[in-house]
C-alpha cells in the first residue's frame, strides 16, 4: 500500500507565472485542501500551507533537515549551483558552530552600533524621494537603501554593488525548479559570479565591518580560515534582496491602505509593527523547503524519508485558523508569531537588522511624507523564491 494515497493531490503548479503574480488563491486551495497536500507536477514534495503545520516543521530539525537544500532540488541527488552555504544549507553540528558566530557579528548590541548610520542614510534618502515628489518606490527608494547600508555595513566597497541583485535574484530563484526564471538568472550570473566570490575575500573587506569580523572569528579558532569566504558570502545572499524586498512590499501595502498609512503618518512610533505587519501580509520569501530523514508523520500524515517538504510561509502567514481577518493590512494588528523570518534554529540571524531596516525607513517617510499615492501600475519581478516588486510608480505627499 502506497500510503502516500491518503494524502490529497492538487495539480497544481506553485511556479507557474499566474500562482508568481497572484499567489493568494492558490494558497487559500492549499489550505483548505488539508494540512498535508501532494502536487502532481513534483511527485518528490508534500506541500504545508497551514501555520500549525509549517511551524511544527520548522521547529523538528531533527527530522526536517535543511543539509539537503532548503529548496526543490535534494542536493544529496543533485549538485547544488554553489557551493553549500555553511549555514542556510547546514545542520547540527556545523550549523550550530557557524550560526553562533553570525548570530554574534549581528548581535542587538551590534545593531545598536549601526543604529544612527542606518537613521542618518534613511532620512537624507526618504528627503531626495520628497524632493522628486514622483518616484519609482523600488528603483529609488526600496533598492537603493539596503544597497547602500547593508554592503556599507558587511564592508564591500560600492563599485559594482548591482552584481548582487543579479546574485540575489539567482540564489532565490536556484530555490525552485529549473523552470524559465532559472534559465534567465543563471545567464545573468555568469559576470557576476567572480566579482561575488572575490568580495567575500578579506582583502576586499572593510577592517573591523561584518564581513572582516567573520575572518576574526576564523583567527579565533571558531571557525575555519576555508570557511570564512562563504560565511561573508550568507550576508551577501540573505542580506539584500530580502530587505529591498521586505521595504518594496511594505511601500506597496502603504500605497494601497491609505488609511493605515494615516495612522502611520499620525503616529511615527508605528515604523515597526507596519513593516512587521508588511512582513506578514507579503511575505518575502514566499517558500523554504525542508527534508524528511525518515518516515515520519506531519499532522498525523504519513510522509517517506527523502521527501522535500514545501513550507509555505506566506501562506501560513494568511492562515485563518492563526489570524483574524488575515487578508487585511492592519498596522495595530500584533502580527508576533508569524513566519516571514522562518522559526526554530533556522531562524532568520539577521532579523533584527532587517528590521532595524524597515524600522528606520519607514519611520523617515511617517514624519516627511503625508500621504504617499499609487501614481501608476505596478510591476512584479517574478522569482521562484521571492514575492519582489520591479516598479512601483508612487507620489509622496510633503507633511
Ligand atoms: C535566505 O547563503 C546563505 O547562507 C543564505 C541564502 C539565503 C537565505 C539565507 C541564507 C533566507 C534569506
Amino acid at each position: 500500500m502506497n500510503e502516500t494515497l491518503d494524502i490529497p493531490e492538487l495539480d497544481l503548479d506553485p511556479y507557474a507565472e499566474q500562482h508568481l503574480l497572484d499567489p493568494y488563491p492558490m494558497h487559500a486551495r492549499l489550505r483548505e485542501a488539508g494540512p498535508v497536500v501532494r502536487l502532481k507536477p513534483y511527485p518528490g514534495v508534500v506541500a504545508c500551507a497551514r501555520h500549525e503545520q509549517v511551524h511544527a516543521v520548522f521547529n523538528d530539525h531533527a527530522t526536517f533537515i535543511s543539509g539537503a537544500g532548503v529548496g526543490l532540488t535534494n542536493f544529496d541527488l543533485e549538485t547544488p549551483f554553489r557551493p553549500k552555504s555553511l549555514i542556510l544549507e547546514a545542520d547540527p553540528p556545523l550549523h550550530t558552530q557557524t550560526r553562533a558566530v553570525l548570530s554574534r557579528i549581528l548581535s542587538p548590541k551590534a545593531v545598536t552600533a549601526i543604529r544612527a548610520t542606518f537613521t542618518e542614510v534613511a532620512e537624507a534618502l526618504v528627503e531626495r524621494c520628497v524632493a522628486k515628489g514622483s518616484i519609482d518606490g523600488i528603483h529609488d527608494l526600496a533598492q537603493v537603501y539596503p544597497l547602500k547600508v547593508f554592503p556599507d555595513a558587511v564592508g564591500v566597497e560600492e563599485h559594482g554593488r548591482e552584481n548582487l541583485l543579479i546574485y540575489g535574484d539567482m540564489v532565490f530563484n536556484s530555490m525552485g525548479p529549473r523552470n524559465a526564471l532559472l534559465a534567465r538568472s543563471a545567464e545573468r550570473m555568469v559576470p557576476v559570479t567572480e566579482w561575488i566570490m572575490a568580495h567575500c575575500r578579506r582583502e576586499h573587506l572593510r577592517p573591523g565591518a561584518f564581513g572582516d569580523q567573520i575572518y576574526q572569528a576564523a583567527d579565533a579558532g571558531e571557525i575555519t580560515h576555508e570557511q570564512a569566504p562563504l560565511l561573508v558570502r550568507s550576508f551577501l545572499s540573505a542580506g539584500v534582496d530580502t530587505t529591498i524586498n521586505g521595504i518594496g512590499n511594505a511601500l506597496f501595502a502603504l500605497a494601497h491602505h491609505p488609511g493605515e498609512y494615516a495612522k502611520l503618518h499620525a503616529d511615527p512610533a508605528l515604523a515597526r509593527p507596519a513593516f512587521e505587519e508588511a512582513l506578514r501580509w507579503e511575505s518575502t520569501a514566499q517558500t523554504f523547503y525542508r527534508t524528511a530523514v525518515r518516515d515520519c508523520k506531519i499532522a498525523g500524515v504519513p510522509v517517506a524519508a527523502n521527501i522535500k517538504v514545501l513550507c509555505m510561509l506566506a501562506a501560513a502567514n494568511r492562515d485563518p485558523r492563526k489570524w483574524p481577518n488575515p487578508d487585511r493590512y492592519d498596522i495595530g494588528r500584533r502580527p508576533s508569531g508569524h513566519v516571514a523570518f522562518g522559526a526554530g534554529i533556522h531562524g532568520c540571524v539577521g532579523q533584527a537588522v532587517a528590521r532595524l531596516e524597515g524600522e528606520v525607513v519607514l519611520t523617515a517617510l511617517a514624519k516627511r511624507v503625508r500621504r504617499i499615492e499609487v501614481a501608476g501600475p505596478h510591476t512584479r519581478r517574478l522569482n521562484n523564491t521571492l514575492r519582489a516588486l520591479d516598479t512601483l510608480p508612487l507620489r509622496l505627499i510633503p507633511a
